[in-house]
């Protein structure tokens, strides 16, 4: 009797029974949505959204209700105070995981405040070691760190590049200047001679003073860590000093986005590297692209990829424990395992990717094709 009450009183309302049950579970996202490198930000963002999206299509159920996925996206401008902010936002919002962020400068002071909340955070795209190697237990990332990324591009420079004088250059981000110290240890390891160590920042457009002192010292290659929207203005700008120089750089470089500011500039001796397989080597890498193409009218920049499986890591989580409460679902977050878009998710104890892979590109033909 009171069950058919019940029944009617919900069909009053206008909602099934299934609906009425429904649980609704926040995922935040974190990413620039303004400034320089917004192009990232978004493609980081529709990435995770894509994901919320196949869920909420799927029609998942956690403990026996059915979830309806909501992502919250946040801008933090690539910065580190408005991260903590916007952290904080996203807790007090009572997200109950968070995709992001995207910069290593902002990641890593965030990340104490979702470590306090005991809120699980998963970068897409910070790669400097720092944020996995602070102990936190809710901190983890689908992509190879720079500690892996910074041997690679030192062996390349110093082997296949054969350079024998290295100019380093770093926008003094926690990103750029850790990824130009891991380059400058392997570059030395391999015999090579750093012969200029100059910096910049993450706003500069004008790079005139110091690539004409690096002009002076000649080097084989010039090693950038920084992002895009700096070394593609850095190579045109090169190229008006005369300076024939190998131009290298790291994940932060290695977009679409590059080879449209950096234009004739690029040449053919240009090369970045990926903390991941390329685009076509990824399992679920080709459909990916054309579903994000489709849904988005875009190409994929650089990290959607990754942030997809960011998401779905969260989702498979909460699934497995049967709740989409973080303390209940970290511990099967903890020892996921499955096959995303990029290869299989599953962390090691730091929450670092297990067997992450680093590819180098040489810009040809008009894109970045792998080595
Ligand atoms: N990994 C390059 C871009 C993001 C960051 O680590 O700052």
């Amino acid at each position: 009797m009171k069950k058919t009450v019940v029944a009617l009183a919900i069909m009053g309302f206008g909602l099934s029974a299934a609906q009425a049950q429904e649980m609704v579970v926040k995922i935040g996202s974190v990413a620039p949505l303004t400034g320089t490198i917004s192009h990232l930000g978004k493609d980081n963002e529709n990435g995770a959204r894509l994901a919320v999206e196949d869920a909420n299509a799927k029609g998942i159920t956690i403990g026996g209700k059915k979830v309806k996925f909501e992502l919250m996206g946040e801008d933090d401008q690539a910065d580190p105070r408005t991260g903590t902010t916007v952290a904080q936002r996203l807790v007090d919002a009572g997200v109950k995981g968070v995709v992001g962020h995207l910069n290593s400068g902002t990641t890593i002071p965030a990340s104490r405040i979702y470590n306090q909340a005991g809120i699980p955070v998963i970068t897409p795209s910070a790669t400097n070691p720092t944020l996995t190697n602070q102990g936190y237990k809710a901190v983890f990332r689908t992509i190879a760190n720079d500690v892996q990324q910074g041997s690679v591009l030192g062996k390349f420079i110093s082997g296949p590049l054969a350079a024998k004088t290295v100019a380093i250059i770093d926008d003094r981000t926690a990103y750029g200047q850790g990824l130009a110290d891991e380059t400058e240890k392997a570059v030395k390891a391999g015999g090579g001679k750093v012969v200029a160590r100059e910096f910049t920042t993450d706003k500069a457009t004008d790079f005139n003073a110091i690539l004409t002192k690096i002009r002076g010292a000649k080097p084989d290659v010039i090693f950038f860590g920084g992002m895009d929207a700096q070394a593609g203005p850095m190579l045109r700008q090169l190229k008006q000093l005369g300076v024939e120089a190998k131009f290298v750089t790291g994940d932060g470089g290695c977009s679409p986005e590059m080879i449209k500011l950096a234009g004739d500039a690029i040449g053919s001796n240009a090369y970045c590297s990926m903390a991941g397989l390329p685009l076509e080597k990824m399992p679920g890498g080709a459909e990916f692209r054309d579903r994000f193409k489709k849904r988005f009218n875009a190409d994929v920049q650089i990290y959607s990829p990754y942030a997809y499986d960011a998401a779905m890591a969260l989702i498979n989580a909460m699934a497995a424990a049967g709740s989409p409460e973080p303390s209940k679902y970290l511990p099967s977050l903890k020892k996921i395992s499955f096959q995303g878009v990029t290869g299989t998710i599953a962390f090691d104890d730091k929450g670092d990717i297990k067997d992450g892979a680093v590819t180098v590109y040489q810009y040809k033909n008009g894109t970045w094709a792998a080595m």
